[in-house]
């Protein structure tokens, strides 16, 4: 098994937009990615298995192989129709990175239904959503806000790409030039992210850390830069963070947690690593976790190319506190016990906070196991207070 397929991490691209860049992503990576492509849409799916991806055709017995038309209900209806099968296709994935384009009916609908699928099996998602460019009218803007919070609800990261912030202010581009470099920007930053943790690099951004980072990730921000020539670790550091995706350095300013990929020739020297991170730090907010790989690539002898996940709301695990021997008072009766005050649903991103992961014995009762139980109003004291109110530990 290579080390892509060995790392547990899958590319989903969902309707149109998201097979076309999760496509993209491929051919520029090579084959080492596992991409699975889920559209309503029979005709771009027979060309992504031509190319050697695995295809799910979402809804083909409700819509006969053709997209939504932009209806999101539809969409929603034709990934339910087809969960099992996309399912049977995410079985030894660990982290699955979905791109989708928001704005359509596949894209908009299905996603969240995947992703709350793919959350209930106990995988991590990162989801790269666009926003439709402002030129495409302020009914797929409105399709696409509707539907972020239910994406939302069960991503474990969520990066939102408005298609806008891709561009410079001056507008210039012309419209098919705009759609087509915004599709290769995105799955150039998104290919770069991939290689940095799943080729060996000089410093290895490896899939566990990944992995662990966008556990807790919640809304995050993704941008990217490159620079050439004399300078070039300043010059990308400066880029990167005047990049617009990354709100103009706002974003890093803010974060909790980013992660950052280095991709250069073998002719990148430390000093230069040292000066992008010395230039990232002093921009971060003290006590932000920077996570940092580099990726070594003779094809890019002369450059180096920085790609950021800025994480504003990212948690760090709670570490696990000694369990209390004896409780020294009972919770004043009127106190819900916190479990119930605050029910944690299973699936809910709020279940996968608390660390979910920790099991405890049924009793719970350690060390106490022999002796007589402290019994108060029904409950047995010498179960620590966490293991009695339902409350999962990180690790
Ligand atoms: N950059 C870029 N964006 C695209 C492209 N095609 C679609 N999009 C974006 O994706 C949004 C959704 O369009 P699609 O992905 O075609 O829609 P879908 O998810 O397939 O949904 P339906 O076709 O309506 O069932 C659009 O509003 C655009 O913002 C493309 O080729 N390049
Ligand atoms: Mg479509």
């Amino acid at each position: 098994m290579s080390q892509e397929l060995g790392s547990g991490l899958l590319l989903l691209g969902v309707g149109g937009g998201g097979c076309r860049l999760a496509a993209s992503v491929r051919s520029a990576y090579g084959e080492g990615v596992r991409v699975v492509c889920a559209d309503t849409d029979a005709q771009p799916l027979r060309t992504a298995a031509g190319a050697g991806m695995t295809t799910v055709l979402l809804g083909g017995s409700r819509l006969s192989g053709h997209g939504t038309g932009g209806d999101a209900i539809l969409g929603r209806l034709a990934a339910q129709d087809d969960l099992e099968t996309l399912r049977a296709q995410m079985q030894h994935a660990r982290t699955v990175v979905i791109l989708a384009s928001l704005g359509g009916g596949t894209g908009g609908g299905a996603t969240p239904e995947i992703v709350k699928a793919l959350h209930d099996m106990g995988m991590a998602t990162v989801c790269f959503v666009t926003r439709p460019f402002v030129f495409e009218g302020e009914a797929r803007a409105k399709s696409a806000d509707r539907v972020l919070p239910m994406i939302e609800e069960n991503a474990d990261s969520l990066i939102v790409i408005p298609q806008d912030d891709l561009f410079s202010d001056a507008r210039e581009d012309l419209l098919g030039d705009a759609i087509q470099v915004s599709e290769s920007l995105i799955s150039a930053g998104v290919t770069l992210l991939w290689r940095l943790v799943t080729k060996p690099g000089f410093i290895q951004l490896d899939p566990e850390r990944l992995h662990k980072m966008v556990l807790r990730g919640g809304n995050a921000r993704f941008g990217f830069a490159s620079a050439s020539g004399v300078d070039r670790a300043r010059h990308a550091v400066e880029a990167l963070k005047s990049c617009r995706l990354l709100r103009k350095g706002d974003s890093l300013s803010k974060a909790s947690a980013v992660m950052l990929g280095i991709l250069a020739g073998p002719d990148l020297r430390l000093a230069e690593i040292g000066e992008v991170m010395g230039a990232l730090r002093s921009h971060a907010p003290k006590g932000c976790l920077i996570e940092m790989g580099t990726v070594l690539d003779a094809q890019y002898e002369g450059r180096i190319e920085l790609v950021a996940l800025s994480f504003e709301s990212w948690v760090a695990a709670v570490s696990q506190p000694a369990p209390p021997a004896k409780e020294a008072a009972p919770p004043a009766a009127a106190e819900p016990p916190v479990a119930d005050a605050f029910p944690i649903q299973p699936g809910s991103r709020r279940s996968r906070a608390k660390g979910s992961k920790l099991s405890f014995g049924a009793t719970g009762r350690g060390k106490f196991r022999d002796v007589e139980p402290t019994l108060h109003e029904g409950q047995d004291l010498d179960v620590p207070t966490y293991i009695r109110r339902g409350i999962a530990l990180e690790r």
